[in-house]
């Protein structure tokens, strides 16, 4: 009896949990979107003024239970000494999503660079991929019509896995909830690849 309900305990408490690194160059906006998301798929999370975020210099955590799921994120920081800890990371990770600074045109190609190393590495060979273009509240941004062309010249790369290129505002929460979602789905199609770990609630 007491072995039953233990069971029936843990099947009610645990999630399945899912990790999620969110990279991208420093000003990219992963602080902002961290929160962002927290505050769209947190019913009682209680978003601060989204213009007083620090940036990502180390590392931000952040959970959140949504879609019967717990999605763990890891938010890494993104200047160039910080960007060889990415990789410690792979192994471990269901996802990516990967934060575009639309607005910043002089530094789309360091970002594109930055994105090759991390597609080319074998441990996230089969691991989804959200590409956010990021800030598009602004607007002198590029489009994910400008964006796409960019990322996909990587298309060799990137290869089979689900990637999505959507556009954000991390600011004003635009697109947030449709990209967290498209991810969800991949993360649940790939679980027989990359299991989930439990987790209790
Ligand atoms: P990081 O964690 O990738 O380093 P942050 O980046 O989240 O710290 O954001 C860097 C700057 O970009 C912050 O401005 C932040 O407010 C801004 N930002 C992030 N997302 C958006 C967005 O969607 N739209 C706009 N307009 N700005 C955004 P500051 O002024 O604090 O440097």
């Amino acid at each position: 009896m007491y072995t039953l309900l233990s069971g029936l305990y843990k099947h009610l408490t645990q999630h399945d949990e899912y990790c999620v690194v969110i990279l991208g160059l420093d000003n990219a906006g992963k602080t902002t979107y961290l929160e962002a998301a927290k505050a769209n798929l947190d019913k009682n999370y209680k978003r601060g003024d989204p213009k007083r975020v620090t940036a990502t210099v180390g590392l931000n955590v952040g959970k959140i239970d949504t879609a019967g799921i717990t999605i763990q994120f890891w938010d890494l920081g993104g200047q160039t000494e910080l960007q060889s800890l990415w990789d410690k990371y792979y192994e471990e990770c269901h996802g990516i999503i990967y934060v575009i600074d639309s607005y910043d045109r002089e530094r789309i190609e360091e970002s594109k660079e930055a994105f090759d190393k991390m597609v080319r590495n074998e441990l996230l060979s089969k691991v989804p991929l959200l590409v956010l273009a990021n800030k598009q509240d602004l607007p002198e941004c590029m489009g994910v019509r400008e964006v796409k062309p960019i990322f996909n010249q990587s298309a060799h790369l990137i290869g089979s896995r689900d990637c999505m290129v959507m556009p954000v505002s991390a600011l004003t929460g635009e697109g947030i909830s449709e990209g967290i979602n498209w991810l969800i789905d991949c993360l649940k199609r790939n679980s027989d690849i990359r299991p989930p770990k439990s987790s209790d609630s």
